[in-house]
């Protein structure tokens, strides 16, 4: 009997649990917001920053008025090289949990930029999800952190 109790109540918590998942709009965080300067002559940069999605959703794509094509990129290992390639189904965000796009990892890429990023520019980029509305904001351009 006491066993009995005890799963329903499990069971009640799950319920509860899932109830309390917010119902407001869907909301997207952004922090830390950094793209690297441009290598001399190139035109091509990576960008990073942190992403906390209020509900489960998905960064689709970016665009930028500074790049003529930003795509949202991956990195593996292929036979020992690093590659990165893009992330054709867009970046998943599971709710309420910090996502990071961070040097090594998830970025997003500029490519085709119009003019050099030099450190202390700042970048507009808009960040476009399934659920969320679209987010503007501004990466400031420097060097990330080394990686740890
Ligand atoms: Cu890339």
């Amino acid at each position: 009997m006491t066993r009995l109790l005890l799963s329903a109540c499990l069971l009640t918590l799950a319920a509860c649990g899932e109830a309390a998942v917010p119902t407001g709009p869907a909301t997207v965080a952004v922090a830390d917001a950094l793209c690297r300067p441009t290598p001399n002559g190139r035109d091509i940069t990576g960008c990073y920053l942190t992403l906390t999605a209020s509900q489960a959703d998905r960064l689709v794509s970016v665009g930028s008025p500074v790049a003529g094509l930003a795509q949202i990129h991956e990195m593996s290992t292929e036979n020992g090289m690093m590659k990165m390639g893009e992330l054709k189904d867009g970046l998943v965000l599971p709710p309420g949990e910090a996502v990071s796009l961070a040097p090594g990892g998830n970025h997003i890429m500029l490519m085709q930029l119009k003019q050099p990023l030099a450190t202390g520019d700042q970048v507009p980029l808009t960040l476009t999800f399934e659920h969320a509305r679209p987010v503007d904001i501004r990466a400031t351009v420097g060097q990330p952190p080394a990686a740890s």
